[in-house]
């Protein structure tokens, strides 16, 4: 039986129903059948003259309950509440705080009133999920705040706050606080001048300039590639211009039933369950306080401390910056002053908080003045015996509570820990390069970790904006040695026969951002090989055979920055094809005595995607990574995989496991190279015939 999640109560002539669903207040079963309730109760009660619908907790309704998408549906469904709603013949006031999100504002406009607090924030997410509204937002929207203004927040979920929904007529009051008195004032005015209902199922139709939705359509076809729903958006507010308006209705509820059962919905709705999985980190009970952190420190203003020091800046942190010297310091410094100058010009910040972020950066070359840092992120030069220098630096200089967490990407985390006097206290806190940019934060748990410093590491990640995921020790942690897979993976294609602009397209056709190849251009040859260099001694023979990056670097094919590297680049920095890497490429080949073959590009998709895939169920069976979730939410936060597949866990698993795995016995014999052969956890989830999130 649903416990009871609205309540009603009297007041005057006010009826006010209080929703109390924690923790975001979505439209469970419970809460469509008590709001239908509310509205039965109003329209008997001749006492009762208005209802007010407000919320308890943090939020008002965030939209309908996504955890009741994969069950059958009990009615009262949302679109009969909205239906009583709209034909209610006393007003009904929506008061909102928090967020009024999906269903949520679907319900409010549906209500004769809408009243909220300053703070409050309102949108059609659905989008972000695969999906469209239901329930009304398509039909309704446009009609209360125009189509230009309705289709931004139904094709990109894009939130509004309350000064500018109040301008749009969203909104009818705003108020500064004590929501639930003020919307109270606000029914006994309406009911005092005589309770007139307004439906915003009577509105007109809005006009739509001519051209509008086709420039809509070609711009969300470059800007959603790959995505259906937004594109289904335009359609809908098309045919909501030119259909009655009860058929309308219909259909915008038909589509968002079909959009439920998509596959590109079940794959963005899994990356919003599995992100919030990721913040439950195993071994650490909900119970367990993060630490406070009031003053951050980044040791090592190069390229990434710089992003780093942003990431915090942003977020409102005071940020010491820990130099080596008075150059690099500066550097640093006018680094990050050009990074916010960059985000003013472009209407990112204002001025004044660009102003203001610079005062809160405390330059330094004294680690004594880390005495009151609560955290500090080491971003020097990626090398164990500087970073143990640094290390031993800064567990001199901070207060015994301090963590210090190195933005690493390769080295021992563990060997780190041990140099100081406090490895409990040491963890990675792994960025993504542009750090200020990406989304990815793969915090690293060092053996001593201790989990008020995990929490706190997952805590802070999310607080300055990161989708953080824990993993344990591995080479590369998650995120790299993933790529380094399919790195290599392209790498033996090209010998095997394949060219770069071919595997480049075959990736960026199943939809990332840029093909291997292109990346490895804006990356650099030189830093390529050098990275090459560093691992040479643990890779297999065939790799260290293949060092088609040495000869590119060797012959000054640096990448974009020499105008060319597996492409030339004209002045417009568009990659092309070039003949003379086809040669480099037949010498390499005839040197090592290669055979060369027609590759396919489904040879090509598989052999870098299951390598993935293999060394992904080999993490997880190591335990550096929790669950194949996280695999997804690194994946696509990080390199671009499609969030529409889900990632590639997710993806594999979509396939079939016994599908994945008999490939990955095919490529085994085909390229005679070991890390094809199937990896445990691969192998025992198709004997026991499950799945990777069974
Ligand atoms: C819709 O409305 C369709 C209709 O148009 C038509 C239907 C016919 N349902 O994010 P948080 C859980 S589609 C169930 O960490 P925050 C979430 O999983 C819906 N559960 O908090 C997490 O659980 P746990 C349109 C939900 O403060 C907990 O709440 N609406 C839902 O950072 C806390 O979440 C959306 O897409 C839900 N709808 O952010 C809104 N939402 O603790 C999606 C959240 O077990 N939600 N949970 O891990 C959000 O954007 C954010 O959660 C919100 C709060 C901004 C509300």
């Amino acid at each position: 039986m649903d416990i009871q999640t609205v309540t009603l109560e009297r007041q005057g002539a006010v009826l006010v129903a209080t929703v109390d669903n924690p923790p975001v207040n979505a439209l469970s079963h419970s809460v469509r059948a008590g709001l239908v309730d509310a509205v039965e109760a109003l329209e008997s009660d001749p006492q009762a003259k208005a209802l007010v619908i407000v919320c308890a907790g943090r939020t008002f309704i965030a939209g309908a309950d996504i955890r009741e998408f994969n069950k059958p549906l009990k009615e009262p469904r949302l679109g009969v509440l909205i239906e009583r709603l709209d034909r209610c013949e006393k007003p009904v006031i929506a008061a909102m705080h928090g967020t009024a999100l999906g269903g949520g504002l679907e319900i409010a406009l549906a209500c004769s009133y809408r009243v909220a607090l300053e703070s409050a924030r309102f949108g059609l997410p659905e989008v972000k999920l695969g999906l469209l509204p239901g329930s009304g937002g398509i039909v309704r929207l446009p009609r209360l705040i125009g189509v230009e203004e309705a289709l931004a927040m139904i094709s990109q979920g894009n939130q509004v706050d309350a000064e500018h929904a109040l301008e749009t007529g969203l909104l009818d009051e705003v108020m500064a606080d004590d929501l639930r008195a003020g919307a109270l004032a606000f029914a006994e005015r309406i009911v005092a001048e005589g309770g007139a209902i307004r439906r915003t199922s009577d509105l007109p139709v809005p006009t739509i300039e001519p051209g509008f939705l086709d420039a809509k359509r070609a711009e969300f076809a470059k800007k959603f590639k790959g995505l259906d729903a937004p594109q289904i958006a335009v359609d809908l507010v098309e045919m909501m211009s030119t259909t009655p308006f009860q058929e309308a209705a219909a259909r915008e509820y038909a589509t968002c039933k079909e959009l439920i059962a998509s596959p590109q919905s079940q794959a963005l709705r899994h990356l919003f369950a599995a992100e919030r999985a990721a913040l439950k980190i195993d071994g650490v009970p909900a119970e367990v306080e993060p630490r406070e952190i009031r003053t951050v420190a980044v040791a090592g203003p190069g390229v990434m401390g710089r992003g780093i020091a942003i990431c915090f800046l942003n977020a409102g942190y005071p940020v010491v910056l820990l130099g080596k010297d008075e150059e690099n310091l500066s550097k640093g410094v006018g680094g990050i002053r050009k990074i916010l100058e960059s985000g003013v010009k472009r209407g990112r910040m204002t001025q004044e908080a660009a102003d203001e972020q610079m005062s809160h950066l405390t330059p330094t070359l004294d680690y004594a003045d880390l005495g009151a840092v609560d955290l500090v992120v080491e971003a020097v030069t990626e090398d164990l015996a500087t970073k143990k220098d640094v290390f031993a630096r800064l567990d001199a200089a901070l207060p015994d509570r301090a963590i210090i967490a190195t933005n690493t990407s390769f080295l021992d985390i563990e060997a780190l820990a041990s140099s100081v006097t406090r490895p409990e206290n040491v963890a990675g806190m792994h960025f993504f390069n542009p750090a200020n940019v990406m989304k990815l934060l793969e915090n690293v748990r060092a053996g001593r970790t201790a989990p008020d410093v995990l929490a706190t590491i997952t805590s802070v990640g999310k607080k300055i904006g990161k989708v953080p995921v824990m993993v344990g020790r591995s080479e590369g942690f998650v995120a790299n040695r993933m790529l380094s897979k399919r790195s290599r993976e392209a790498q033996f294609l090209l010998e095997d026969g394949a060219t770069p602009q071919q595997i480049d397209k075959v990736l960026s056709g199943f939809g990332f951002p840029i093909g291997p190849f292109a990346l490895a251009d804006l990356a650099g040859m030189d830093v390529m090989a050098a990275a090459r260099k560093a691992r040479l001694a643990g890779m297999t023979p065939r790799e260290q055979a293949c060092d088609i990056v040495d000869k590119l670097a060797a012959a000054g094919r640096l990448g974009q920055k020499t105008g060319a590297g597996y492409y030339l680049y004209g002045d417009d920095r568009k990659p092309q094809p070039d003949p003379a890497v086809d040669e480099l490429l037949a010498a390499h080949r005839a040197e090592r005595g290669l055979p060369q073959r027609e590759i396919t590009d489904e040879e090509i998709l598989e052999r870098c995607l299951y390598a993935m895939v293999n060394e992904a169920a080999k993490i997880i069976d190591e335990g550096a990574a929790a669950r194949p979730g996280d695999i997804d939410v690194i994946w696509t936060n990080g390199f671009g995989w499609p969030t529409h597949l889900g990632g590639p866990m997710f993806w594999a698993n979509r396939i079939g496991l016994p599908n994945v795995k008999a490939a990955l016995e095919k490529y085994s014999a085909l390229v005679g190279e070991e890390y094809f052969r199937p990896a445990n956890l691969i192998e025992s989830l198709v004997a026991e015939g499950r799945g990777f999130y069974d």
